[in-house]
């Protein structure tokens, strides 16, 4: 048997900060000013992020769960104990747990941006399951095309719960997805949970709470790239605005400009006119049909299908 610290490696990939900036700066000068959803999650973020889960309003969490509760045995019916599973942007690696309760990989390897999130989680499993080995591996899973040197080899599955596919353009989706295909290989398993197509009255809920958690977590990403940028943002002079994209499927969130102004930053002047936005996130919601398609575009083949009983969310397992 592994001693303890060998069954948990911390491998670092995480980007770095000039590209970062370089990466916000890109969307804030152009037409359609957008910043990337990852950007939310600095520690103030995650915690937001995780009282979101929490909301009345939002069901997407709870709907995953009770699939993962009920169906969680048959689920892990599709995997091999013989595998490495990845978990790209693990969070809290809440819903991990759901599965090794019904069974162990050979080892589990959560890909997090948030170091924050990575550690505290990471530290947290293993003392809940000592025989389990972990791979954390600090990244931004989006240009991620294969796992870091440091890591061994090893077959692979892969987890991707709570519709983060969703933040993804349907061609991003398919590029990203190709990506995950090339990491698992021929007949490799992807488990992944995509949001449902609904009445659009309770989607637009979902991002609009009573309670403004989700407009204090869209504005926490002002405060987040304003660090990273070395230039605070007034998120006073900005607003919550969500709403519900029917032509594309999408809930679509930004941040709207309240007061005209500019900011200068790195020798760029940075203009906002007064009702203009910063798109920061996308949301697409999927049918069981239409999700299917999209992960074929991707070289996946569909072979399993859970769904909640208010038929809210869908969890599926995909074959590469
Ligand atoms: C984590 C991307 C699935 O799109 O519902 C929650 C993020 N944004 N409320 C989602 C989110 C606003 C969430 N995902």
């Amino acid at each position: 048997p592994l001693a303890s610290e060998q069954r948990l490696q911390f491998h670092n990939v995480k980007p770095e900060l000039v590209d970062q900036r370089r990466e916000i700066l890109q969307g804030l000068t152009a037409d359609c000013k957008y910043v990337s959803p990852k950007y939310f999650y600095d520690e103030a973020g995650c915690r937001l992020f995780d009282r979101i889960t929490e909301l009345e309003e939002y069901y997407v969490t709870r709907a995953e769960r009770s699939i993962l509760q009920g169906a969680g045995q048959d689920i892990c019916g599709y995997l091999s104990d013989k595998t490495m599973l990845i978990e790209p942007g693990s969070g809290s690696c809440e819903k991990i747990r759901m599965l090794l309760a019904h069974y162990l990989p050979a080892s589990y390897a959560p890909i997090e941006i948030s170091e924050y999130y990575l550690e505290r989680a990471a530290r947290q499993l293993r003392s809940e399951f000592p025989d389990l080995t972990v791979h954390a591996v600090c990244a931004d899973f989006t240009s991620l095309d294969r796992m870091p040197d440091s890591v061994p080899p090893a077959p692979k599955a892969a987890f991707f719960p709570g519709s983060t596919i969703g933040n993804f353009e349907p061609k991003d989706a398919i590029g990203l997805l190709a990506n995950l295909r090339r990491m698992l290989g021929v007949g490799g398993k992807l488990l992944i949970g995509v949001d449902l197509l609904k009445d659009p009255d309770q989607l637009h809920a979902a991002y609009n709470d009573q309670l403004g958690v989700t407009a204090q977590f869209n504005l926490n990403l002002l405060t987040h790239i304003g660090r990273i940028l070395k230039r605070p943002f007034n998120t006073g002079y900005f607003r919550h605005k969500a709403f519900f994209n029917r032509a594309l499927s999408r809930i679509e969130m930004h941040l709207e400009c309240q007061q005209a102004h500019s900011l200068e930053v790195d020798g760029h002047t940075l203009r906002f006119a007064k009702g203009e936005t910063i798109h920061t996130e996308n949301s697409y919601k999927y049918s069981v049909a239409s999700f299917e398609a999209l992960a074929s575009k991707a070289g996946f083949r569909r072979q399993q299908t859970w769904t909640d009983e208010g038929r809210n969310f869908s969890f599926h397992c995909l074959v590469a």
